[in-house]
């Protein structure tokens, strides 16, 4: 059925894009609509966004646009389609978007094995400790080989816990089998017994008893209400002295000062963070811990990867544009 009364007096939908996306997908999508580009790709400020928002049929935005519901109730009744370059859409606010009739859509799959390759390259960054190692050769430091010196820990036989079993965790799964890691899961949603087989992985109701059993705890789990701060200080201290943490997700899933803290006090061995709690801002405390590997939110970024978010975000407006629902249409009760 159709989700929108197209205006017959506008024949291409206005379509604002946020930020430069990869030149064969802003091709397309000027054949395809009347698009607005932010030329110089700066991060556009509030009053941007709600102006943007008042002329356009579908806002594109991305990871670094706040759309709040305050900036939604100023929009005025022309935007029909937030259609977001990205799969998380914690940035945006869903329900009052819903109740202002304007759809939301996101580009999921096309994150999930880049992102699961990243959290297997911090995983080994931290354990192996390969930055320590970049260092010593740059610094040209590098007094030759002992048996003694660069030991890390054998990813083989480790326990690793996937917090948040979705696409992305599934495919960080598959790929610590590869390694003979363990796997193990918390998900709200107990995953179908010949995925699991298929995984062979653990699930653990509580993650409170997950937590204290493992060796290393990768975040996979997106933003919402309920994951907020869901490793919090309490939780953290339920793990080993000599466990490392992953976050590939979303920083507000960790409380960011409680890590520290702990990273600190030697009350978790070390972590490879991609994402933070306050978006750029970094706990300056956290750039100065050895044993930490930070990385500016990388974990998407390929350049195949990009276009595809880009295609993804094509389809959903050309559907949307042909009097569908888009493909991937997020509605409150995913969240
Ligand atoms: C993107 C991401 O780079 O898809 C997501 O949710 O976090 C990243 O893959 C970014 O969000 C694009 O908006």
């Amino acid at each position: 059925p159709a989700v929108h009364a197209t205006d017959p007096t506008r024949s291409r939908l206005k379509v604002t894009v946020t930020r430069r996306l990869p030149e064969a997908v802003e091709t397309r999508m000027s054949e395809l609509f009347d698009v607005s580009l932010n030329a110089d790709d700066h991060k556009m400020d509030r009053d941007e966004l709600v102006a943007a928002m008042r002329v356009s049929d579908v806002l594109v935005p991305t990871i670094t646009d706040h759309v709040d519901a305050a900036m939604l109730a100023q929009a005025g009744d022309r935007l029909k389609l937030i259609a977001n370059f990205g799969a998380g859409v914690d940035h945006i606010d869903v329900h009052s978007a819903r109740q202002r009739g304007i759809l939301v859509s996101n580009t999921p799959g096309v994150v999930t094995e880049d992102t699961a390759d990243m959290a297997m390259a911090l995983i080994l960054a931290v354990t192996r400790r390969i930055p320590e190692g970049l260092a010593e050769m740059q610094a040209g430091r590098w007094q030759g080989w002992s048996p003694t010196a660069h030991l890390g820990g054998r990813l083989g036989g480790r326990r690793l816990g996937i917090l948040g079993m979705g696409r992305i965790g599934q495919a960080v799964a598959r790929r610590a089998n590869v390694f003979g890691m363990q796997v193990h899961y918390h998900n709200r949603r107990r995953l179908r017994p010949e995925v699991e087989a298929e995984l062979q992985a653990t699930w653990w109701e509580s993650l409170d008893q997950m937590l204290a059993r493992m060796d290393i705890v990768s975040v996979n789990a997106p933003h919402t209400p309920s994951t907020f701060h869901l490793l919090n200080a309490r939780r953290l201290k339920l793990l080993k002295p000599t466990a490392v943490v992953i976050n590939t997700s979303r920083g507000e899933v960790i409380d960011e000062n409680a890590l520290t803290r702990m990273l600190r006090a030697g009350e978790i061995s070390g972590a490879g963070l991609d994402v933070f709690e306050h978006g750029h801002e970094i706990n300056p405390r956290l750039r100065e811990l050895p044993n930490v590997v930070l990385l500016p939110h990388m974990g998407s970024a390929t350049v195949e990867g990009r276009v595809e978010m880009g295609e993804k975000v094509l389809i959903n407006i050309k559907t949307f544009a042909d009097g569908h629902r888009p493909p991937d249409l997020v509605v409150p009760s995913m969240l």
